[in-house]
Protein backbone atom coordinates (compact mmCIF):
# COMPACT_ATOMS: atom_id res chain seq x y z
CA UNK A 1 0.00 0.00 0.00
CA UNK A 2 3.13 2.19 1.03
CA UNK A 3 4.57 1.90 -3.11
CA UNK A 4 0.50 2.09 -4.44
CA UNK A 5 0.59 5.56 -2.24
CA UNK A 6 3.88 6.49 -3.47
CA UNK A 7 2.81 5.58 -7.17
CA UNK A 8 -0.02 7.97 -7.31
CA UNK A 9 1.93 10.93 -5.28
CA UNK A 10 4.31 10.47 -8.46
CA UNK A 11 1.37 10.61 -10.95
CA UNK A 12 0.05 13.57 -9.52
CA UNK A 13 4.24 14.74 -9.29
CA UNK A 14 4.88 13.99 -12.88
CA UNK A 15 7.72 12.15 -11.98
CA UNK A 16 8.28 9.11 -14.13
CA UNK A 17 10.37 9.78 -17.14
CA UNK A 18 11.44 8.27 -19.85
CA UNK A 19 15.05 7.29 -21.30
CA UNK A 20 15.87 5.51 -24.58
CA UNK A 21 17.91 3.00 -25.39
CA UNK A 22 19.09 2.73 -29.55
CA UNK A 23 17.72 -0.01 -31.74
CA UNK A 24 20.68 -0.71 -34.44
CA UNK A 25 21.88 -2.53 -37.16
CA UNK A 26 24.00 -5.54 -35.97
CA UNK A 27 26.71 -4.52 -39.09
CA UNK A 28 27.45 -1.12 -38.55
CA UNK A 29 26.05 -0.40 -35.20
CA UNK A 30 23.58 2.25 -37.21
CA UNK A 31 20.98 3.50 -34.81
CA UNK A 32 17.14 2.17 -36.82
CA UNK A 33 15.39 3.37 -33.24
CA UNK A 34 14.94 4.29 -29.94
CA UNK A 35 13.41 1.96 -27.24
CA UNK A 36 11.45 4.30 -24.26
CA UNK A 37 11.64 2.93 -21.12
CA UNK A 38 10.25 4.16 -18.39
CA UNK A 39 11.69 5.39 -15.44
CA UNK A 40 10.63 6.72 -11.63
CA UNK A 41 12.56 10.08 -10.73
CA UNK A 42 11.93 9.24 -7.19
CA UNK A 43 12.42 12.28 -4.36
CA UNK A 44 13.82 10.32 -2.37
CA UNK A 45 15.59 7.15 -3.90
CA UNK A 46 16.36 8.72 -7.26
CA UNK A 47 15.78 7.00 -10.35
CA UNK A 48 14.11 3.53 -10.08
CA UNK A 49 13.75 1.29 -12.60
CA UNK A 50 10.67 -0.47 -13.47
CA UNK A 51 11.26 -3.83 -11.88
CA UNK A 52 11.16 -1.71 -8.51
CA UNK A 53 7.29 -0.43 -9.18
CA UNK A 54 6.03 -2.49 -12.06
CA UNK A 55 3.94 -5.10 -10.27
CA UNK A 56 2.56 -2.56 -8.23
CA UNK A 57 1.64 -0.72 -10.47
CA UNK A 58 -0.01 -3.55 -12.76
CA UNK A 59 -1.47 -5.21 -9.86
CA UNK A 60 -3.24 -1.83 -8.72
CA UNK A 61 -4.16 -0.69 -12.30
CA UNK A 62 -1.82 2.59 -11.66
CA UNK A 63 -0.40 0.75 -14.97
CA UNK A 64 -2.83 2.38 -16.92
CA UNK A 65 -2.46 5.98 -15.93
CA UNK A 66 1.47 5.78 -15.82
CA UNK A 67 1.89 4.32 -19.21
CA UNK A 68 -0.32 7.51 -20.31
CA UNK A 69 1.64 10.17 -18.90
CA UNK A 70 5.02 8.10 -19.81
CA UNK A 71 3.82 8.19 -23.27
CA UNK A 72 2.96 11.66 -23.85
CA UNK A 73 6.16 12.58 -22.16
CA UNK A 74 8.08 10.26 -24.71
CA UNK A 75 6.94 11.30 -27.65
CA UNK A 76 7.58 15.29 -26.42
CA UNK A 77 11.09 14.13 -25.31
CA UNK A 78 11.61 12.21 -28.28
CA UNK A 79 10.94 14.14 -31.56
CA UNK A 80 13.93 14.88 -32.50
CA UNK A 81 15.60 11.67 -32.03
CA UNK A 82 12.14 10.18 -34.52
CA UNK A 83 13.84 11.56 -37.64
CA UNK A 84 15.84 10.46 -40.60
CA UNK A 85 13.55 7.27 -40.97
CA UNK A 86 14.30 6.33 -37.41
CA UNK A 87 11.06 4.95 -35.09
CA UNK A 88 10.41 5.24 -31.27
CA UNK A 89 9.32 2.12 -29.36
CA UNK A 90 6.84 2.54 -26.23
CA UNK A 91 6.19 -0.51 -23.66
CA UNK A 92 2.36 -0.98 -23.51
CA UNK A 93 1.26 -2.27 -20.11
CA UNK A 94 -0.90 -5.97 -21.40
CA UNK A 95 -4.17 -4.51 -19.44
CA UNK A 96 -4.00 -1.26 -21.52
CA UNK A 97 -4.06 -3.06 -24.33
CA UNK A 98 -6.57 -4.55 -24.37
CA UNK A 99 -8.69 -1.74 -22.55
CA UNK A 100 -11.94 -1.12 -25.20
CA UNK A 101 -10.80 2.10 -27.42
CA UNK A 102 -7.00 1.67 -26.47
CA UNK A 103 -5.91 2.51 -30.29
CA UNK A 104 -8.68 5.21 -30.59
CA UNK A 105 -6.98 6.95 -27.40
CA UNK A 106 -3.45 6.23 -28.50
CA UNK A 107 -3.41 8.11 -32.02
CA UNK A 108 -5.47 10.50 -30.59
CA UNK A 109 -2.25 11.22 -28.26
CA UNK A 110 0.00 10.77 -31.05
CA UNK A 111 -1.97 13.88 -32.95
CA UNK A 112 -1.89 15.82 -29.89
CA UNK A 113 1.58 15.53 -29.38
CA UNK A 114 2.40 16.71 -33.21
CA UNK A 115 4.21 12.97 -33.11
CA UNK A 116 4.25 10.66 -36.78
CA UNK A 117 2.32 7.81 -36.43
CA UNK A 118 4.75 6.28 -38.89
CA UNK A 119 7.48 6.74 -36.47
CA UNK A 120 6.17 5.26 -33.46
CA UNK A 121 5.87 1.42 -32.38
CA UNK A 122 3.79 -0.35 -29.49
CA UNK A 123 6.02 -3.04 -27.77
CA UNK A 124 3.70 -6.10 -26.66
CA UNK A 125 4.15 -9.06 -24.66
CA UNK A 126 2.58 -12.35 -25.16
CA UNK A 127 0.83 -11.43 -22.30
CA UNK A 128 -1.89 -9.86 -24.21
CA UNK A 129 -2.69 -13.59 -25.54
CA UNK A 130 -4.22 -14.01 -22.17
CA UNK A 131 -7.28 -11.35 -23.38
CA UNK A 132 -9.28 -12.28 -26.97
CA UNK A 133 -6.74 -12.83 -29.84
CA UNK A 134 -8.92 -12.26 -32.23
CA UNK A 135 -9.81 -8.60 -30.52
CA UNK A 136 -5.82 -8.46 -30.34
CA UNK A 137 -5.08 -8.67 -33.68
CA UNK A 138 -8.18 -6.49 -34.50
CA UNK A 139 -6.28 -3.38 -32.51
CA UNK A 140 -3.57 -3.84 -33.96
CA UNK A 141 -4.97 -3.81 -37.65
CA UNK A 142 -6.38 -1.09 -36.65
CA UNK A 143 -3.28 0.52 -35.53
CA UNK A 144 -1.91 -0.18 -38.63
CA UNK A 145 -4.43 1.07 -40.89
CA UNK A 146 -3.07 4.61 -38.33
CA UNK A 147 0.92 3.58 -39.28
CA UNK A 148 1.72 2.93 -35.82
CA UNK A 149 2.89 -0.53 -36.15
CA UNK A 150 3.50 -3.22 -33.29
CA UNK A 151 6.41 -5.22 -31.79
CA UNK A 152 6.47 -8.27 -30.18
CA UNK A 153 8.56 -8.04 -26.83
CA UNK A 154 10.43 -10.65 -24.78
CA UNK A 155 9.36 -13.29 -27.54
CA UNK A 156 9.92 -17.20 -26.77
CA UNK A 157 9.01 -15.84 -22.48
CA UNK A 158 5.24 -16.27 -23.16
CA UNK A 159 3.42 -20.07 -22.99
CA UNK A 160 1.59 -19.19 -26.07
CA UNK A 161 4.03 -17.95 -28.69
CA UNK A 162 4.09 -20.37 -31.88
CA UNK A 163 -0.01 -20.67 -31.33
CA UNK A 164 -0.50 -17.38 -32.71
CA UNK A 165 2.33 -15.49 -33.64
CA UNK A 166 1.30 -15.79 -37.50
CA UNK A 167 -1.49 -14.24 -36.95
CA UNK A 168 -0.31 -10.73 -35.29
CA UNK A 169 0.14 -8.08 -37.77
CA UNK A 170 3.77 -7.53 -37.16
CA UNK A 171 6.42 -5.38 -37.83
CA UNK A 172 8.83 -6.26 -35.55
CA UNK A 173 9.80 -9.24 -33.42
CA UNK A 174 12.27 -9.15 -30.28
CA UNK A 175 14.26 -11.82 -29.14
CA UNK A 176 14.09 -12.39 -25.27
CA UNK A 177 17.71 -11.20 -23.90
CA UNK A 178 17.58 -15.11 -21.78
CA UNK A 179 17.86 -16.53 -25.14
CA UNK A 180 20.55 -14.12 -26.07
CA UNK A 181 23.12 -14.33 -22.84
CA UNK A 182 23.91 -17.83 -23.62
CA UNK A 183 25.20 -17.19 -27.21
CA UNK A 184 28.28 -16.23 -26.01
CA UNK A 185 29.37 -19.35 -23.35
CA UNK A 186 31.01 -22.96 -23.52
CA UNK A 187 27.47 -24.93 -24.22
CA UNK A 188 26.12 -22.25 -27.01
CA UNK A 189 25.25 -24.69 -29.37
CA UNK A 190 21.64 -25.25 -27.85
CA UNK A 191 20.71 -22.01 -27.58
CA UNK A 192 21.75 -21.30 -31.43
CA UNK A 193 19.73 -23.37 -32.44
CA UNK A 194 16.83 -21.42 -30.79
CA UNK A 195 17.48 -18.05 -32.08
CA UNK A 196 18.23 -19.70 -35.91
CA UNK A 197 14.59 -21.12 -35.76
CA UNK A 198 13.21 -17.52 -34.37
CA UNK A 199 15.45 -15.65 -37.09
CA UNK A 200 13.99 -18.49 -39.97
CA UNK A 201 10.78 -17.50 -38.56
CA UNK A 202 10.78 -13.81 -38.90
CA UNK A 203 12.20 -14.13 -42.43
CA UNK A 204 8.97 -16.53 -43.16
CA UNK A 205 6.35 -14.29 -42.13
CA UNK A 206 8.37 -10.70 -43.24
CA UNK A 207 8.84 -9.55 -39.35
CA UNK A 208 11.74 -8.10 -38.87
CA UNK A 209 13.77 -9.80 -35.85
CA UNK A 210 16.19 -7.65 -33.19
CA UNK A 211 18.22 -9.59 -30.04
CA UNK A 212 17.93 -8.10 -27.51
CA UNK A 213 20.43 -8.26 -24.07
CA UNK A 214 23.47 -7.91 -26.44
CA UNK A 215 26.29 -7.48 -24.09
CA UNK A 216 29.51 -8.46 -25.73
CA UNK A 217 31.30 -8.49 -28.93
CA UNK A 218 31.02 -12.33 -29.18
CA UNK A 219 27.35 -12.12 -28.85
CA UNK A 220 26.99 -9.88 -31.53
CA UNK A 221 29.88 -11.93 -33.88
CA UNK A 222 27.21 -15.13 -33.42
CA UNK A 223 24.10 -13.54 -34.41
CA UNK A 224 25.57 -11.30 -37.46
CA UNK A 225 27.45 -14.66 -38.82
CA UNK A 226 23.35 -16.22 -38.22
CA UNK A 227 22.32 -13.47 -40.63
CA UNK A 228 20.16 -11.38 -37.62
CA UNK A 229 19.75 -8.33 -38.58
CA UNK A 230 18.94 -5.81 -35.71
CA UNK A 231 19.91 -5.47 -32.22
CA UNK A 232 19.47 -4.07 -28.90
CA UNK A 233 21.56 -4.26 -25.74
CA UNK A 234 24.65 -2.78 -23.59
CA UNK A 235 27.18 -3.46 -26.18
CA UNK A 236 25.09 -0.32 -28.69
CA UNK A 237 23.99 1.74 -25.95
CA UNK A 238 22.35 1.71 -22.24
CA UNK A 239 19.23 3.44 -21.71
CA UNK A 240 19.55 7.17 -21.24
CA UNK A 241 17.91 10.53 -21.46
CA UNK A 242 16.84 11.93 -24.49
CA UNK A 243 19.45 14.89 -24.67
CA UNK A 244 22.02 12.21 -24.35
CA UNK A 245 21.23 10.86 -28.25
CA UNK A 246 20.92 14.29 -30.00
CA UNK A 247 22.62 14.27 -32.70
CA UNK A 248 23.66 11.08 -33.05
O1 LIG B 1 13.63 -2.87 -14.46
P1 LIG B 1 13.76 -2.92 -15.96
O2 LIG B 1 14.05 -1.58 -16.60
O3 LIG B 1 14.66 -4.02 -16.44
O4 LIG B 1 12.28 -3.32 -16.44
C1 LIG B 1 11.97 -3.43 -17.77
C2 LIG B 1 10.53 -3.87 -17.86
O5 LIG B 1 9.68 -2.73 -17.76
C3 LIG B 1 10.26 -4.50 -19.19
O6 LIG B 1 9.37 -5.58 -19.00
C4 LIG B 1 9.60 -3.40 -19.98
O7 LIG B 1 8.76 -3.90 -20.98
C5 LIG B 1 8.85 -2.66 -18.90
N1 LIG B 1 8.64 -1.26 -19.27
C6 LIG B 1 9.57 -0.35 -19.57
N2 LIG B 1 9.02 0.84 -19.87
C7 LIG B 1 7.67 0.67 -19.74
C8 LIG B 1 6.54 1.54 -19.90
O8 LIG B 1 6.64 2.72 -20.26
N3 LIG B 1 5.31 1.00 -19.67
C9 LIG B 1 5.16 -0.30 -19.29
N4 LIG B 1 3.91 -0.73 -19.07
N5 LIG B 1 6.19 -1.14 -19.12
C10 LIG B 1 7.44 -0.66 -19.35
O1 LIG C 1 11.16 -6.44 -21.29
P1 LIG C 1 12.01 -5.44 -22.01
O2 LIG C 1 12.76 -6.10 -23.10
O3 LIG C 1 11.28 -4.24 -22.52
O4 LIG C 1 13.09 -4.93 -20.96
C1 LIG C 1 14.03 -4.01 -21.31
C2 LIG C 1 14.97 -3.91 -20.14
O5 LIG C 1 16.21 -4.54 -20.44
C3 LIG C 1 15.28 -2.48 -19.76
O6 LIG C 1 15.14 -2.33 -18.39
C4 LIG C 1 16.71 -2.29 -20.17
O7 LIG C 1 17.36 -1.41 -19.29
C5 LIG C 1 17.27 -3.69 -20.06
N1 LIG C 1 18.40 -3.93 -20.96
C6 LIG C 1 18.60 -3.37 -22.17
N2 LIG C 1 19.75 -3.83 -22.73
C7 LIG C 1 20.28 -4.69 -21.85
C8 LIG C 1 21.47 -5.49 -21.86
O8 LIG C 1 22.27 -5.50 -22.79
N3 LIG C 1 21.67 -6.27 -20.76
C9 LIG C 1 20.81 -6.30 -19.71
N4 LIG C 1 21.13 -7.09 -18.68
N5 LIG C 1 19.68 -5.56 -19.68
C10 LIG C 1 19.41 -4.77 -20.73
NA1 LIG D 1 10.22 -3.60 -24.15
MN1 LIG E 1 12.03 -6.93 -24.46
Amino acid sequence: LNLEQGLREALAGEQFVPHFQPLVRLDDGGIVGYEALLRWDHPERGLLAPGEFLQVAEESGLIEPIDWQMFALAMKCSKDLAVDGRFVTLNVSPRLFQRPGFDTRMLALTKEAGFDPASLRLEVTEGMLLGDPDAMVAVLLRLRESKIEAALDDFGTGYSSLGHVHRFPLKMIKIDRSFITPLAGDDSRRSCAVVEAILALGHALGVDIVAEGVETQEQRDKLAAMGCVYAQGYLFGRPQPAHAWARQ
